[in-house]
């Protein structure tokens, strides 16, 4: 049989395997452009076939990565416009949709980043976790709001994504200290507000955010420092409204160590989680384009925007 998924879908899911695509926004933005790419050079020429192209892309996409649930989120958004009667009909709906869903996703950025502004004073220091774009969102709006804003950024060890933040929030004129990661608790008492993103967030309020995030937020809550957590709605997960499980990835160990060291060590047993859980009690406020929540609320915002459905478009 003939592989049918579209190289530019292949090369897409790669680079989200490899993390050159990451973060949960940007990992569902490219997502959605794949299917658009796999709908407009199909050469499929029934609709049944097109829309069995798509259902295997999108799920050549989904197998990537388990965690961030911005990625069906955006399948499943873009291929519930797969609609039509003709193969030209189904091409211009899949454009539109996928046009439209990365339209909205960079509006519900901007929105989000608006509310979690309102939220931070002139002369706030915050401290971040990981790299996200939603949370930066919050900082640039404060910031054309006028308003001085500092960072102490944590590295986030192995993959040291807050180099990106560091650099980020430096290019917004954010003076940036940067901390490895056992020195958060040592720094939160210069901290008004934590600022994280979210890879999903569950029916219970609770994160699932870069490994760390929970350590993080149990010593802010212990040192009286609220906790923020910047997700824009498409970092909802409506799987958990029906008691599933966010399943948490986990990476290569050489992420961690070289194989080199670790024989030296007498190869050790090496885990490498990438992601995991921020009950609820430890978050003050999740921030969305629809305003900001109370994690224990957030189920109702979840309820009126994905009904009860969870089954996935992509499944035939
Ligand atoms: C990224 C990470 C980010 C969220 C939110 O992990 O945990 O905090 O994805 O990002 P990784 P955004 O680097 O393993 O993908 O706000 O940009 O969606």
């Amino acid at each position: 049989m003939t592989d049918r998924v579209n190289p530019e879908v292949r090369r897409v899911a790669d680079d989200i395997d490899t993390m050159e695509i990451r973060g949960a926004a940007t990992i569902a933005d490219a997502a959605a452009r794949a299917l658009r790419v796999q709908a407009l050079e199909s050469d499929a020429s029934d609709p049944a076939t097109l829309r069995a192209d798509l259902r295997a892309a999108a799920r050549t996409l989904v197998e990537t990565r388990p965690t961030a649930v911005s990625l069906p989120n955006a399948l499943r958004y873009v291929l519930r416009g797969a609609t039509g009667q003709t193969v030209e009909e189904i091409h211009e709906n899949v454009e539109a949709t996928a046009t439209e869903f990365c339209a909205r996703l960079d509006r519900a950025q901007s929105d989000l980043g608006q509310v979690g502004a309102n939220r931070l004073r002139d002369g706030d220091i915050i401290m971040t976790h990981c790299h996200s774009t939603d949370a930066l969102a919050c900082v640039e709006a404060a910031v054309e709001q006028g308003k001085h804003i500092e960072a102490i950024v944590k590295e986030t060890r192995p993959r040291n994504q807050g180099h990106i933040t560091a650099r980020e929030l430096h290019e917004m004129g954010v003076p940036v200290t940067l901390i490895v990661d056992s020195a958060a608790r040592r720094y939160l008492n210069d901290v008004d507000h934590v600022l994280v993103g979210a890879d999903a967030v569950a029916a219970d309020g609770s994160v699932i955010n870069k490994i760390g995030t929970s350590g993080l937020a149990v010593n802010a809550r212990d040192r009286g420092t609220p906790i923020m957590v910047a997700a824009q709605t498409l970092k909802l997960h409506p799987g958990t409204m029906t008691g599933h499980t966010v399943d948490i990835e986990m990476r290569d160990t050489d992420e961690v160590i070289d194989e080199e060291t670790l024989a030296e060590l007498g190869s050790p047993t090496v885990r490498n989680p990438a992601f995991d859980v921020t009950p609820p009690r430890y978050v003050d406020a999740i921030v969305t384009e629809r305003g900001q929540f109370p994690p224990e609320s957030i189920v109702m915002l979840m309820r009126e925007l994905f009904g009860e459905h969870t089954t996935e478009p992509w499944v035939e």
